[in-house]
């Protein structure tokens, strides 16, 4: 076993794949607040999601384990703790935790270290003790792993804009989308917060999204941290940003598949062109029984893929139109059964993290341009 990976492309030996046992539609916290009438959870109800849900999930958790196996990538899982638990500090108590599907939020692995991200829902602030079973493992097995975890957040009221979400639901798409382009949402700026999903990594370039979930101290902290990356903190057009990784999606070096509706600043798409990238704007995603806003995700879970190696990607299996653009781009899909996962926090992408890519450092970006 070893731990590296510098990309989301180079050919895949070693990954996690998160599970769906006890996930909590958590109880309404500062950061977030979850309001899904139709799926029995109206605003401020909370419990554990449907049973039959998390056992449809699993299996297909499982099932994709046994994929990946197949194809000769090794997998772990991680240990779920009870997420039914209150979750407390010294500076404050939250009725419930959330679950450990999906872990691409929570861990990233840049070259030969696994870094813990801060998170900033109360609810998941355990969350990473369901990944440490697998993270002790590799500290034993590779001399060379890195193991790290940002600081810890207090998560006090001052991490929080007070009364955000009733404000922002009264705005107007262009008010709300005016105050994504500010930075100006739910997060203050006092004390870095980030998630691990909003980071794309693209060799010495990691591009790391400003969102609902990641503020501008938590750029800065991953920018002090990884000193020998440009790391660049980007915004897309998007009212409700949570994680580059169904937005701007690397396939391989040279190729970049974009969600057109969440509309990239122009000086990262030229930063992108001027290195001879080809920015490709993703179809739209088929349609969804359960609506994936039940784990506050968007349909757009479809470009939410997980290559296997530069050439060959796994696409959840319903997304046909998606899958028939790949393979004009040249790209051998695998399809997966993924439908019933989404309500639980993400795709295919969400679901895993990479442990072990082959592979070395390079830069894909010669270029410099404008801010970048
Ligand atoms: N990591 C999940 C992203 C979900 C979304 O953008 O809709």
């Amino acid at each position: 076993m070893r731990v590296n990976s510098w990309n989301g492309w180079d050919p895949l030996r070693h990954v996690l794949v998160g599970r769906a046992d006890g996930t909590m539609v958590q109880a309404p916290e500062p950061a977030v607040q979850r309001d899904f009438p139709a799926d029995g959870f109206p605003l401020g109800t909370y419990g554990p999601m449907p049973e039959e849900m998390t056992a449809a999930a699993n299996e297909q958790l499982d099932a994709f384990a046994v994929q990946l196996a197949a194809r000769g990538v090794q997998v772990s899982r991680p240990t779920p703790i009870d997420f039914s638990q209150p979750v407390s500090t010294p500076d404050w108590e939250h009725p419930t935790g959330f679950g450990c599907m999906p872990p691409r939020d929570v861990l990233i692995t840049v070259g030969n270290e696994i870094l813990e991200a801060t998170m900033c829902y109360r609810s998941r602030w355990f969350e990473y003790l369901c990944y440490r079973p697998v993270l002790q493992e590799l500290f034993e097995a590779d001399p060379d792993m890195r193991w790290e975890a940002a600081p810890k957040p207090r998560l006090t009221d001052a991490s929080f804009v007070p009364g955000f979400w009733n404000e922002y639901q009264t705005l107007s798409k262009a008010e709300q989308l005016a105050r994504v382009a500010e930075h100006d949402l739910v997060l203050t700026e006092e004390e870095p917060l980030f998630d691990a999903a909003d980071i794309a990594r693209f060799g010495v370039d990691l591009f790391v999204q400003l969102s609902l979930v990641t503020n501008r101290k938590g750029v800065d902290w991953l920018r002090r941290h990884f000193p020998d990356h440009r790391v660049h903190e980007v915004t897309f057009t998007n009212t409700h940003p949570l994680h580059i990784d169904a937005t701007w999606v690397p396939l391989r070096p040279g190729l970049v598949l974009h969600n057109g509706e969440r509309p990239a600043d122009p000086e990262l798409v030229k930063y992108f062109e001027v290195n001879d990238w080809q920015v490709v704007e993703a179809v739209q995603p088929a349609s969804w029984k359960h609506h994936p806003r039940l784990s506050f995700c968007s349909p757009w879970l479809a470009v939410n893929i997980l290559n296997l190696d530069p050439r060959t990607v796994c696409v959840e299996a319903e997304e046909v139109r998606l899958a028939e653009q790949l393979d004009g781009l040249g790209m051998e899909v695998v399809p997966v059964p993924f439908r019933a996962v989404g309500p639980f926090g993400g795709g295919l992408h969400c679901a895993t993290v990479d442990i072990w890519r082959e592979g070395g450092l390079e830069d894909y970006f010669p270029n410099r341009c404008g801010r970048f």
